[in-house]
């Protein structure tokens, strides 16, 4: 028996002519409150809003697959190997005992949301995150994916020095079986020369229109064969350079995929795969941090309404920048200079020693900080506006500084520095340094399952305004509600960016809530504040 064949009922029910089931989906009514503010020479006119939604969850978590760009790496190999060991019940021994497999760091299947408080006792009742609504369980997924080198996965999580010596022993003829990553697109140009050696497993060609329609039929073959409803695609491969935005190539729907026919030199691999997906109607999500979402891609995903999200992991020295970062500044201290240091040996460090990949990293790990300094302008000037609403003068900001060393000799384990130097009451300075260490590759996985667990129930969920009489129709295709696992968040365009981890998560909670019709998040606890 497939050891999670029998998987436990919906454990939530919500009693409420708001929440209605059928065997199909569930049905919730929410009402979003909000508030429009006017500012007329700094006098604040707020006039409270609210309107009034429904949400449709489809209740059947279909099959679903998880095809990783970069499966033959640090990631891919760590994540199919835990999901099998995860599986198979695999247990091995450490220096410090027996370990269990388990899915310790994934928000999804690792942590809970306050869903109430009991009747009788008054208590707090906390439930898991995935029993909020149906979601996939990661033993399930169905793995595969492409790597421009072709050593079996067994042989290339060898090569990844992630896992114990006796979990890779007991797991490699597992993995053995999900045999040798499929060839992919390779173009020197957009990763560092330093991985030359390591393409044996590529395309032929250097037809872009051939490359494209390759992938797509990877896609749909992987669909077909394994009987899936949805495949979520996911980039996980090394960090391409930045994509230059061309007028007339990449800028819009058309152009990129004219851009693709005429094989431009400016379409990078990545933006290759997301226009598969985008064009086979499944969801893409990019782990690394370059620009694969060129302005004609997000177009182009919009004209199909298929799901993107990214980009970059955001697993461990952002993570706490962006909660550290906002308990200063909303402490009402002021961070004069941010300084991040971090060395590590794996491939992917390897790959960041080039300049231009480089480049693209610290571009996503630089941004983390921003909302939150625009948040405050009692510590931060404000940029100054010119008459003709153009900035004359530049905001207050504190120094951000982001270095990477490559040190082979660590390999896989990142130690990361962090010197926060603020301002404090009447002109004194406090200094917070930071030293974290630990496998980069262990704190990334559970975030690529998060984010392929979330990406699949969002493709389930649709909504309706009810004032306008609507149907209920799908989810605006960028998914900004992943952001909490991404350090570049990708929203929208034209509204906000938010990094705070805090707002990130409670945006999440009170979003799964609003879909089986329950109050989000309140710490308001009213009951215990009034007789
Ligand atoms: P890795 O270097 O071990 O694995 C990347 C894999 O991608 C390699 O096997 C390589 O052969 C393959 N590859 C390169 N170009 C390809 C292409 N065009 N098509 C298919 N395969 C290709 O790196 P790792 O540690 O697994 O990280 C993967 C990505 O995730 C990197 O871009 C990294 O910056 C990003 N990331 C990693 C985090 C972590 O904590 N491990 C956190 C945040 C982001
Ligand atoms: C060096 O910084 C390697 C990178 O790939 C990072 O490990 C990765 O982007 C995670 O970054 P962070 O800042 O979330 O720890």
């Amino acid at each position: 028996i497939h050891p999670t064949a029998a998987r436990r009922p919906h454990a939530i029910t919500v009693q409420s002519e708001n929440t209605l089931y059928s065997d199909e989906h569930i049905t919730a009514k929410f009402q979003n409150r909000g508030s429009n503010v006017t500012v007329t020479d700094g006098q604040y006119m707020i006039t409270p809003t609210v309107q009034s939604y429904e949400f449709q969850t489809k209740r059947t978590v279909g099959k679903t697959g998880l095809m990783m760009i970069g499966v033959g790496g640090n990631n891919g190999t760590t994540l199919c190997a835990t999901i099998l060991a995860n599986r198979h019940n695999i247990i091995w021994h450490t220096k410090e005992g027996v370990q269990q497999p388990n899915y310790i760091g994934s928000l999804i299947r690792a942590s809970t949301v306050r869903i109430g408080t009991e009747a009788a006792t008054g208590k707090d009742v906390h439930v898991p995150i995935s029993d909020v609504l149906p979601m996939v369980h990661p033993n399930d997924l169905v793995l595969g994916g492409w790597d421009i080198s072709g050593l079996t996965m067994d042989k290339a999580m060898q090569r990844a020095q992630v896992l114990d010596y006796d979990l890779q022993r007991q797991v490699a003829p597992h993995l053995a079986l999900l045999g040798k990553p499929l060839p992919s697109i390779y173009y020197p140009d957009f990763i560092a020369a330093n991985q030359e050696a390591r393409a044996d497993n590529v395309i032929p060609g250097t037809d872009k229109q051939v490359h494209l329609d390759h992938i797509r039929a990877d896609i749909r073959k992987f669909k077909k064969d394994n009987g899936l409803d949805r495949v979520v695609v996911f980039w996980t491969a090394n960090t391409e350079r930045y994509s230059d935005i061309i007028p007339g190539v990449n800028d819009t729907a058309d152009n990129i995929l004219a851009a693709i026919k005429g094989s431009h030199s400016e379409v990078s691999p990545s933006t290759l795969f997301a226009v598969a997906a985008i064009l086979e109607g499944e969801p893409f999500v990019n782990g690394a941090p370059q620009n694969t979402f060129v302005p004609g891609v997000i177009a182009l995903a919009e004209h199909h309404q298929s799901f993107i999200g990214g980009d970059d992991l955001k697993s461990g020295q952002t993570k706490l920048k962006s909660v550290l970062a906002e308990f200063l500044v909303n402490a009402g201290i002021k961070p004069l200079s941010i300084a991040s240091y971090n060395h590590l040996g794996n491939n992917d460090g390897h790959n960041l020693s080039a300049e231009r990949q480089f480049k693209s990293k610290e571009i996503s790990k630089s941004s983390v900080v921003d909302d939150m300094v625009d948040a405050n302008r009692l510590l931060y000037k404000a940029p100054e506006i010119g008459p003709k609403g153009v900035p004359v003068a530049k905001g207050e900001h504190p120094d951000h500084v982001v270095v990477i060393k490559y040190v082979p000799a660590v390999g896989d384990s990142k130690r990361a520095i962090d010197e926060y130097y603020s301002e404090i009451f009447c002109g004194g300075r406090s200094t917070i340094n930071i030293f974290n260490e630990c496998e980069d590759s262990l704190l990334a996985t559970p975030l690529i399952l998060d984010l392929t667990i979330l990406t699949e129930l969002l493709t389930r969920i649709k909504y309706r305004d009810l004032s306008k009489g609507q149907d209920f129709a799908p989810l605006y295709p960028v998914l900004s509600l992943l952001s909490y696992m991404l350090k570049a968040p990708l929203v929208k365009p034209g509204t906000e960016v938010v990094n705070s981890l805090n707002r990130q998560r409670n945006a999440l909670e009170t979003f799964l809530k609003a879909c089986i019709g329950v109050e989000g998040n309140s710490d308001l606890l009213l009951d215990t504040r009034i007789w």
